[in-house]
């Protein structure tokens, strides 16, 4: 089920930023409270995503008591509405802003729509998660961000892919894709993981760390051959044949050269082991980012403005030529992020009479002309009334 954009809204709430020191001890601040500092540092921020019970949090955890046994305190985030209380000090949480469990009830969802929308909502209110980091990137050289339990659910969202766009137009940033070495050490489970990972490689464009976890549990070696040698991948699919084998087989040969490019490091969140070549491994991604993955986002966040200028331009045109106009403009960059503007909140003033099924402005522009678009969509207004008269 749909919610009406106009009723996905936090109103005029504050986030709420807790601050810690290397003893751990928390306080509770406003953004209001925090005091503007110099200049920006450019921390690096690192996004843990990976299946349910990978151990994102576990390592969120363990990286946070690294960092804080190096007198580096990290800034967190949590990600996750309807997670316990997290094992680490969490500087900035999403349950603070959303109740997920009253989600549930105002939205009448059940848990998963509950927390898409928890982000959805906390998303609206991202501008000001992001004024706080500025404001502490003189102090913190890393921001962990743990996302929720279920991969997709920050992955394959809006609001997932609106913060992680926006954090990576204004900091380094480095995806780690935290899976589990038990779960993958049967090779069709293995490759399905390495797809996955390949997938967020291709959907963020962001440089990815596969991150090996739980060594402590299994020998971690099987992983390493598999990922450095075909033959090795394919003896042990031999061993254990599968209805799936061929497809296997065929995703290991497509993957290999996505394994060349990508960086894997092996951990235990739960002893530590690895830490060192984790941040290692973090470090020679942040020099990808400043050399590849920062001038293909500095063109997209030109080209969306270019594109949104032009949208808007045909829509004054189209107001002032007295075309009945009934389109929103998407897209704006005010505000400096990625070139990216949320549709849950305080939209723009023509957001009422838009609807999901409705083209809008911005996509008029890439089919082509404002009145093009016009014209296609109230030939499928008709087309669906002429349905809708007929199904009477
Ligand atoms: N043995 C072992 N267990 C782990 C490790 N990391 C996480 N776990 C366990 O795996 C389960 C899921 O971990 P969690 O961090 O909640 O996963 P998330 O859903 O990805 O956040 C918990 O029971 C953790 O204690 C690890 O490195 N070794
Ligand atoms: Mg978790």
């Amino acid at each position: 089920m749909d919610i009406p954009q106009e009723k996905l809204s936090l109103g005029d709430v504050q986030i709420e930023e807790k601050t810690f020191s290397a003893d751990s001890s928390l306080e509770t601040s406003s953004v209001s409270s925090v005091e503007q500092e110099g200049t920006h540092n450019s921390p690096i921020v690192i996004i843990l995503v990976g299946m349910a019970g990978s151990g994102k949090t576990t390592l969120t955890q363990r990286l946070t008591a690294h960092l804080l046994a190096r007198k580096s305190a990290p800034y967190t985030v949590n990600l996750d509405p309807a997670c316990r209380e997290p094992p680490f000090p969490v500087n900035i949480d999403i349950r603070d802003t959303v109740d997920y469990k009253k989600v549930m009830k105002q939205y009448n969802l059940g848990p998963n729509g509950a927390i898409v929308t928890s982000l959805n909502l906390f998303a609206t209110k991202f501008d000001q998660v992001l004024d706080i980091l500025k404001q502490r990137s003189k102090t913190h050289k890393y921001i962990l961000i743990d996302t929720p339990g279920q991969i997709e659910v920050f992955m394959w969202s809006a609001s997932g892919n609106i913060i992680t766009e926006c954090l990576a137009a204004l900091f380094p940033t480095v995806m780690i894709f935290v899976t589990d070495l038990v779960t993958n050490a049967k090779p069709i489970t293995f490759i399905s993981n390495m797809s996955y990972a390949c997938s967020i490689l291709y959907k963020t464009k962001l440089p990815l760390v596969i991150t090996l976890n739980k060594c402590d549990q299994i020998d971690p070696t099987y992983a390493k051959e598999w990922i450095q040698d075909n033959e090795a991948f394919e003896a042990a699919l031999a061993s254990q044949p599968d209805y799936s084998s061929t497809l296997a087989s065929s995703l290991a040969l497509v993957l290999d050269d996505f394994y060349r490019h990508i960086q894997h490091t092996v951990v235990s969140a739960y002893d530590g082991y690895g830490m060192e070549d984790f941040f290692a491994a973090v470090d020679k991604a942040v020099t990808n980012y400043e050399t590849e993955y920062k001038p293909m986002y500095e063109a997209l966040v030109q080209e969306r403005k270019t594109k949104s200028t032009k949208v808007k331009k045909k829509v004054t045109a189209a107001r002032e030529s007295g075309e009945p106009s009934c389109f929103s403009v998407r897209g704006s960059s005010d505000g400096g992020g990625a070139g990216l503007s949320l549709r849950l909140d305080d939209g723009d003033e023509d957001d009422s009479s838009s609807s999901d099924d409705e083209p809008n402005a911005a996509e008029a522009n890439e089919e082509g002309t404002f009145n093009q678009l016009y014209q296609s969509m109230a030939k499928q207004r008709t087309a669906k009334s002429k349905e809708a008269d007929t199904s009477n």
